[in-house]
């Protein structure tokens, strides 16, 4: 079995991102990338072949792969991402994935981030957010039909994505910023909660039985540690002032 991770290089033009919800500071472009190759080299550490596409001078959010394509063992889904900039993106990430996987496509009018839909074993939460809409999910939904999963959709509230706000640290385990997801999402399973001081660390990326995680949060790494979880810390700073978090820098898949 083959761990493989997509990844993309930062755009040269990463300071025209798009954001919703924080002020536009200065990004450095060489410390954003020099946290990003970190990153990858974390990522080949934990087992992962990392496969980098190239970046756009005319795409600054490239990066961000995850919200391009979903995907799951029997096929990949591509999306169509709610942000207009962020369309031109998906082309290059369809044709990385088609030697892996059969690919499925979101289409007009739906729209769907990757970073909204959190997978749970068979359970495939969608947060209904500023990008993903009700078509995007039912479209979703039905492309998945017959592969025994179940699409679920999910309020965010607060926040840009569903897995700015929780996404999963263990088979049974989920890390939540409850103030911005719906609190039915959540019932039934084992939440561990952010740090109150520390409102954006819910975003994690489960690698194996790792968890990759930015060295901004410590208290509420501190609750993941005393979980039993092993952390690998990574800078993720430059990025995170895009509104980019440790999961939406890769798509992570194993290939048999
Ligand atoms: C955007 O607003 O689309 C980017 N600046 C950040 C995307 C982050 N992606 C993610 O949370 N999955």
């Amino acid at each position: 079995m083959t761990r493989i991770a997509i990844t993309r290089e930062v755009s040269p033009a990463i300071a025209r991102c798009e954001l919703t919800h924080l002020e536009r500071v200065a990004i450095d472009l060489a410390a954003a990338r020099a946290e990003h190759e970190a990153y990858e080299r974390c990522l080949t550490a934990l087992g992962c072949a990392v496969q980098r596409l190239p970046s756009d001078p005319e795409l600054p959010d490239a990066v961000f792969v995850e919200d391009t394509a979903v995907v799951f063992e029997e096929l990949a889904v591509i999306t169509r991402p709610g942000a207009v900039s962020r369309r031109a993106e998906v082309p290059a990430v369809a044709e990385a994935l088609a030697p892996y996987r059969r690919t499925a496509w979101i289409e007009s009018p739906g729209t769907l981030d990757g970073g909204d839909v959190l997978r749970i074993g068979t359970r495939v939460l969608v947060g209904r957010s500023a990008r993903s809409n009700a078509a995007g999910v039912a479209q979703l939904r039905a492309i998945l039909d017959g592969y025994g999963y179940s699409v679920e959709e999910v309020g965010v509230d607060g926040c840009l994505h569903l897995k700015t706000a929780v996404t999963a640290v263990a088979a049974d385990l989920l890390l939540a910023n409850r103030q911005w997801v719906a609190a039915e999402a959540l019932a039934g399973f084992d939440v561990v909660d952010v740090d109150p001081s520390e409102p954006f660390g819910a975003n994690a990326l489960r690698v194996g039985d790792a968890v990759v995680y930015s060295t901004a949060f410590p208290r509420t790494r501190e609750r993941l540690e005393a979980r039993g979880l092993r952390v690998e810390g990574v800078e993720a700073g430059e990025l995170a002032k895009a509104e980019g978090g440790v999961t939406c820098c890769s798509l992570i898949f194993d290939v048999v």
